[in-house]
Parts: C-alpha cells; sequence; structure tokens
C-alpha cells in the first residue's frame, strides 16, 4: 500500500485549499482529508470524519491509510479562542501532542504544524518583526502558537522529530471561508463588496496587519515541507510576509473595482488583539533557507479575488 498524506483540519480555510493543491501534486487518492464537519467542497479523494483530540481514533486512520506526513490544521484562531479559553489550549495544545507522539514513535515521518503572526505580542517591535525577538503574546490562541512553538522544536532536538512550521499571517481566499479570526474581515470585505456594495469593519481605518493571498500560503506550506531536510534551520516556526495594509488601503482598492462600494467602522473586541500584533514581518531566513518570495501583492490580490468571488457569490 503507498504511502499517504493526511490533512487534519481539511474543511476550514486553509485545508480546503491545501487538500486541492497536494492532491494536484500527489494524486486525489493519496491524501486524504479529515475534519470533525463535513468538507466544503466535494471531494476527489477520501474523507475520515476525525475528532484530533481523539488519540485512537487518529491512529486507526493513520494505520489504515499507511499515512507517513501529517498538516495539522485544526485549531481554535484568535477570534473564537479569546471566546472559550480553556477549550482552545486543549484543542490547539493536545491536538500537537497527538500528532508530535505519533512522529517520535516512528509511525509518521514528517509533520507540518501552523504557528501565526499572534505569537508576537503588544511588546514585539510592530514594523519588519525580526525572526528572533521579544514574543509575549496577550491572546490565548497566541500563547498556545508560541507554546506550540517551543514543542516544535523540542520534540525536533530531544526526539529527530521532522517537524516544519510556517508562522502565517492573516489569510486571504476566494474559494474557503474564514473560520473565526481577527484577519477574517479581509476575506469577508470582499463578499460583503460584491454582494451589498458596503461594508461594516470591525476594525479601525488604520489598523495595518499582515496578509497573504491563500495561493502564496499554499505554496509556501508545500514548499517548506518539499524543502530538503537540512535546509530547514528553524525548528520552531518561520516568519512568512506577504502583503501588509489596513481597512482603509484595502477599500480604496476595492473601490477601484467597484467605485461605488463604501466602508465604515465600528470596533470591537478584536480591535485589541489586531492591536497586539505586528504590522509588518521580516521574512529573510524562510527567503534564504527554503526559498519563500510571495507573488501576490494588494493590487494583484484584490483584482484576483474580485474576478474569482464575481463568479461565485450572488
Ligand atoms: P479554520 O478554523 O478555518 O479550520 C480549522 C478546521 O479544524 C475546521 O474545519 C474545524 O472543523 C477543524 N477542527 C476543529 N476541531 C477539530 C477536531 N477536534 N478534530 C478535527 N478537526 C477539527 O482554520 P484555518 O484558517 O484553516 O487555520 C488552520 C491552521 O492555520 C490553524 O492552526 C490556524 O491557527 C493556522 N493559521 C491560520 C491563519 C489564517 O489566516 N487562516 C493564520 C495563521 C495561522
Ligand atoms: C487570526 O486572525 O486568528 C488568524 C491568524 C493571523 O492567526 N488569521
Amino acid at each position: 500500500m503507498s504511502e499517504t498524506i493526511l490533512v487534519i483540519g481539511s474543511s476550514g480555510q486553509i485545508g480546503t485549499e491545501l487538500v486541492e493543491e497536494l492532491r494536484n501534486q500527489y494524486g486525489n487518492d493519496n491524501v486524504v482529508a479529515s475534519d470533525i464537519k463535513e468538507p466544503q467542497t466535494p471531494q476527489k479523494g477520501p474523507f475520515e470524519a476525525l475528532d484530533i483530540l481523539n488519540k485512537e481514533q487518529l491512529l486507526k486512520v493513520v494505520e489504515r491509510h499507511n499515512v507517513k506526513e501529517v498538516y495539522l490544521l485544526a485549531a481554535l484562531l484568535s477570534a473564537t479562542a479569546e471566546k472559550n479559553p480553556e477549550f482552545a489550549w486543549e484543542l490547539n495544545m493536545n491536538s500537537l501532542f497527538n500528532v508530535l507522539n505519533l512522529a517520535k514513535d516512528g509511525i509518521i515521518k514528517k509533520v507540518f504544524w501552523p504557528s501565526s503572526i499572534a505569537v508576537f505580542g503588544p511588546t514585539t517591535p510592530k514594523k519588519d518583526t525580526p525572526q528572533y525577538t521579544i514574543m509575549e503574546p496577550s491572546t490565548v490562541y497566541g500563547i498556545s502558537k508560541q507554546a506550540g512553538e517551543r514543542w516544535c522544536e523540542y520534540y525536533y532536538k530531544k526526539y529527530g522529530v521532522d517537524v516544519r512550521s510556517i508562522r502565517y499571517p492573516g489569510l486571504i481566499g476566494y474559494k474557503s471561508l474564514p473560520g473565526g479570526g481577527t484577519t477574517d474581515y479581509a476575506v469577508d470585505i470582499f463578499h460583503q463588496a460584491i454582494k451589498h456594495g458596503e461594508y461594516k469593519c470591525f476594525l479601525n481605518a488604520t489598523t495595518t496587519l499582515p496578509m497573504m493571498y491563500m495561493s502564496d500560503a499554499i505554496k509556501a506550506t508545500i514548499q517548506i515541507m518539499q524543502a530538503p531536510k537540512e535546509n530547514i534551520k528553524i525548528r520552531s516556526s518561520y516568519n512568512l510576509a506577504g502583503i501588509s495594509f489596513n481597512p482603509e488601503e484595502i477599500a480604496n482598492e476595492i473601490k477601484k473595482h467597484i467605485p461605488t462600494f463604501t466602508i465604515s467602522y465600528k470596533e470591537d473586541f478584536r480591535q485589541k488583539i489586531a492591536d497586539s500584533w505586528p504590522q509588518t514581518i521580516n521574512d529573510k531566513d524562510a527567503q534564504e533557507d527554503w526559498n519563500w518570495s510571495p507573488e501576490y501583492n494588494l493590487e494583484t490580490m484584490s483584482a484576483n479575488m474580485i474576478k474569482n468571488l464575481k463568479l461565485i457569490v450572488t
């Protein structure tokens, strides 16, 4: 039986697109999608209903499909996690331990686990945030990501686990909906602009955050996993930069395509989370170690989003 790849949390914003691209590259049957909830799109390959907190169920799926590589995407994101901190900690940490321990026991060979710009906090330098800097996250999500990074590095150093990770910025795509983060506005704004011609933003006009077009994020994810082992010098998580903008700037970009579009602002609890995060990221280590470079800027990303969403959103 051939070796397969398992994506856990495949029905979410990233998983939906990652599974599609992995199947393009490795073949439909060689990529097993899994989630606690049903997929957002019809599946071209195997799908397993899986609760990642259930170790026995995970092992059964891994054995049934001869899984050797795992992409672990199941998590509670920043905004949802603040509403249920204890469960967020349980899900975000125990999911990681369940997968890292399979690798430690030699059952799987390689793990991808995403971190986030949320590992940084209010005391981190906000501009050109370096790979190594002050990290005092103030959200339960950020705390879980920072702890996860430490555990990834620990499992690599102590047990030789081949775990690879990226600190994703806020991700923007048209194929799937975001799942409860602070950067979700940057997806919703496109949907609302096309559907209603207006958007009420929960962040203020000048809140600059690091973001990235989904196709760049998928490219980075597969690129870091395919890179030779010796190139991956950072085993906590790599900084990754794409585009940085604020709500006013993205609204102005949308107006180029939909001139009547209007935006208004009403901050909610997510403003405080956004204020604690960096504005721009220095990702020179990812560039040097595994050749990372993004393709999309604000202009090309917005044009692509609008073109594709107009075909889907009614
Ligand atoms: P999402 O919320 O859209 O998807 C997460 C998926 O995990 C959901 O489909 C959910 O049903 C599933 N899930 C939840 N509990 C589960 C369980 N017990 N067992 C199995 N599946 C379960 O999230 P996403 O945006 O796709 O993010 C994926 C990963 O990337 C997360 O770790 C997130 O922290 C990280 N990340 C995402 C972004 C972003 O902008 N999307 C940015 C930085 C980091
Ligand atoms: C969120 O807003 O929670 C995520 C992230 C940046 O980790 N998109």
